[in-house]
């Protein structure tokens, strides 16, 4: 990007359904309520579809429509490229984004496998020499009291971690007749609950306590195994036909492992857990007190200090919407809480905040090749019957 530019940042993204569209407004949204370095401008959307594309385009608030991702490699107008694609297309456009010179957004996992991962992180490690920089979207960091978790452990709040407990619970794959997607397709996610949402724990419980695994244990398991075939899905849901159809991935995972601190960490991840829509449960147990989250009641966390009087102590309901806490100063009066989409509100802030500044963004590739590793581990493991795979 030349010094002319330097005021404007214009997006392309590439992908137009449900993450699209929460990246969608999110780039939006951000410079309207936080000071931003520089201009943000939405200027094209790419998908595979053309009147899909373009009906995006004008839906969610972009300039331009194209059915090839290649294209935004060539306008000198798009300084950074938005990946919202299935797993399966990551690496393609993300390495072909970063030596195009444009700063790279990926959503979450990184990839559908470790090499992939790899090549990734070292295209972004040859970039950044350049100053073209790379961030993976892990968004349930940037909820504020995630933040404030993060906060009270980096203190010493909780003293030694001796326990992390992570679940991420939703439910929308229990009724056998829900279609299948690409969600269920191997080739296109990489893993199922495993990676889809079991990625989210393994970074927030390593972004929280500031601790890496150094090994693993874990079992998989498919409850469905063959699913009606889609005739539309959009989001979670969608409407089933006549055929059926093959899951080729996990539909749930269960894994522990060792924390670089010496803790013990249990995880969850699993779409049958009826009743439960987005639950994302983290707890951390330490020598001087605990914290837990979870994301069907994001606005609170709960903090138990052990340090005060036996017969008053016990865990807190903190709300979590005070012009103190992080990013919520731009937002409502303390007690109007925010939302799902805050988020990735958040993401665009921090994400534009650290390039203007020439700052390496986190979670970086090389973040998400970590994460990636653990669900590699997770699923050797289960091949292996649950053996310990160490992690290096
Ligand atoms: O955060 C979650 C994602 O990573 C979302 O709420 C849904 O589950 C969609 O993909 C995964």
């Amino acid at each position: 990007m030349g010094d002319a530019d330097r005021s404007r940042l214009g997006v392309g993204m590439v992908g137009y359904s449900f993450m699209g569209a929460a990246h969608s407004h999110a780039w939006r949204t951000a410079p309207r309520f936080f000071g931003l370095p520089w201009d943000l401008e939405m200027r094209v959307v790419a998908g595979r579809s053309a009147d899909g594309v373009r009906a995006a385009a004008d839906r969610l608030g972009w300039q331009d429509a194209t059915t090839d991702w290649r294209t935004l490699l060539d306008r000198d107008d798009v300084g950074l490229v938005d990946v919202c694609t299935p797993g399966d297309t990551h690496a393609e456009i993300a390495i072909a984004a970063l030596e195009a010179g444009k700063h790279v957004l990926c959503e979450k996992p990184l990839a559908n496998s470790v090499a992939e991962a790899e090549r990734m992180v070292a295209a972004a490690e040859r970039a950044a020499e350049r100053g073209v920089l790379a961030m993976v979207g892990f968004t349930y960091r940037r909820v504020p009291a995630v933040q404030l978790a993060r906060q009270l452990v980096a203190d010493g709040r909780l003293g030694q971690i001796r326990h992390v407990r992570a679940q991420y619970l939703q439910d929308w794959l229990s009724d056998p007749a829900t279609p299948l997607n690409w969600r269920l397709d191997k080739e296109k996610a990489g893993s199922g609950a495993l990676g889809d949402i079991g990625a989210h724990i393994v970074d927030l419980t390593q972004f929280i306590t500031g601790e890496q695994l150094t090994g693993i244990s874990g079992t998989l398991e498919t409850f469905v195994t063959e699913r009606p075939v889609a005739t539309e899905f959009s989001g979670l849901s969608g409407t089933a036909g006549t055929e059926t159809g093959p899951v080729t991935v996990d539909d749930a995972a269960v894994f522990f492992g060792r924390m670089t601190g010496g803790a013990l960490a249990t995880y969850e991840a699993t779409r049958f857990a009826a009743g439960r829509k987005n639950a994302i449960r983290i707890e951390v147990n330490g020598s001087g007190g605990s914290i837990a989250f979870d994301f069907e009641d994001m606005n609170v966390l709960h903090f138990h200090d052990a340090s005060e009087p036996a017969a008053t102590a016990g865990f807190r309901r903190i709300v979590v919407t005070e012009p103190e806490h992080r990013y919520v100063g731009a937002w409502w009066p303390p007690g109007h809480g925010l939302g799902y989409e805050h988020a990735f509100t958040h993401q665009v802030v921090d994400l534009v905040e650290d390039l203007a500044a020439g700052r390496q963004p986190r979670p970086s590739f090389a973040d998400g090749l970590a994460v990636q590793r653990v669900l590699d581990a997770v699923e050797r493991s289960s091949q292996q019957g649950g053996g310990w795979i160490a992690l290096t």
